[in-house]
């Protein structure tokens, strides 16, 4: 699908967003822009990345796999943080955690439920490795493709396992294009989430004069109050912004 370069605002859904469930908050962001004069676009690149990958694969994250594995953050940790030289040792730490903790703690009788057991984890474990080799390309191509909307403000959605996919698309279009304000919002920027990822934002934005947010709380206060001091000319070097809910 062509994008037209028009957009003021691009709002971004990243994996493992529900594919089922459209993002209520980019809905009413969008909504809130367009009241008040401004264009936005909006890419569901968790239907995207779905596509690309297989809807089977995707699954294995939105359902087959427990949710304290958190393996979804973990497919975009290479695209996320390439520059961790640590990477090797971390990756090889939590796949054998995973692989471990999804072998069948007591095989209840013969081998066959041992061997059942091992190639499911096994079969985990290269689904986490194609889904890993897939992320910093999709990352690529989406963050390419948000700014060919000609958005100047790209802000993405977080809650449950978006959180690492977000960071890695924002910080490809800051390499893309320093110029561009990104913006991270939803439920994963409560509390100390929150400053968290604000810190990490800003880490990897080095040249200054943009606006970066971890955004939480109220639509209207989190989205309109940055978006109208932008469009004013008023530049920051990092904010963060909360309203309360
Ligand atoms: C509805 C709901 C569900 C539904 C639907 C979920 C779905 N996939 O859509 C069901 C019942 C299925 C569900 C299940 C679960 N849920 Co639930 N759920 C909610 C609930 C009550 C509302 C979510 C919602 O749609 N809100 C409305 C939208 C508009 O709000 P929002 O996304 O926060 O966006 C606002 C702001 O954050 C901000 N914003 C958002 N994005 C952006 C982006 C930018 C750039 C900016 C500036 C601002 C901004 O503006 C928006 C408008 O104010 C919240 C609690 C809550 N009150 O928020 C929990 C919540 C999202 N759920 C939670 C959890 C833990 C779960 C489960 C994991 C529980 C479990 N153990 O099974 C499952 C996971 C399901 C899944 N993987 O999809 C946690 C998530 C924590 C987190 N950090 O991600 C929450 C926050 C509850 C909590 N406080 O613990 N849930």
């Amino acid at each position: 699908m062509k994008q037209s370069a028009d957009a003021d605002v691009c709002l971004v859904s990243m994996p493992y967003a529900s594919l089922s469930r459209p993002s209520m908050a980019l809905g009413l962001l969008k909504a809130i822009l367009e009241e008040g004069g401004m264009r936005a676009a909006v890419v569901h690149a968790n239907l995207l990345f779905a596509e690309a990958i297989g809807l089977r694969r995707y699954e294995v994250i939105t359902e087959g796999s427990p949710i304290v594995f958190l393996s979804g953050e973990w497919t975009f940790a290479g695209a996320a943080f390439a520059d961790d030289p640590r990477r090797e040792e971390k990756d090889a730490e939590y796949l054998r955690q995973v692989h471990e903790a999804s072998e069948p703690a007591q095989s209840r009788s013969e081998r066959t439920q041992r061997a059942r057991g091992r190639s499911a984890a096994d079969a985990l474990i290269s689904d986490l490795w194609a889904l890993r080799a897939a992320a910093t390309q999709f990352v690529d191509d989406v963050a390419r493709r948000v700014l060919a909307t000609g958005a100047r403000v790209v802000g993405c959605t977080s809650t449950f396992e978006q959180h690492v996919a977000s960071l890695a698309l924002l910080r490809r279009i800051h390499e893309l294009d320093p110029d561009v304000i990104t913006m991270l919002g939803g439920a994963n920027c409560e509390t100390v989430m929150g400053g968290g990822s604000f810190r990490v934002l800003c880490s990897a934005q080095r040249t200054g004069k943009k606006w970066m947010a971890a955004a939480r709380g109220r639509a209207r206060g989190v989205f309109r109050v940055p978006c109208s001091m932008i469009w004013t000319g008023c530049r920051h070097r990092g904010s963060m912004i909360t309203s309360k809910r």
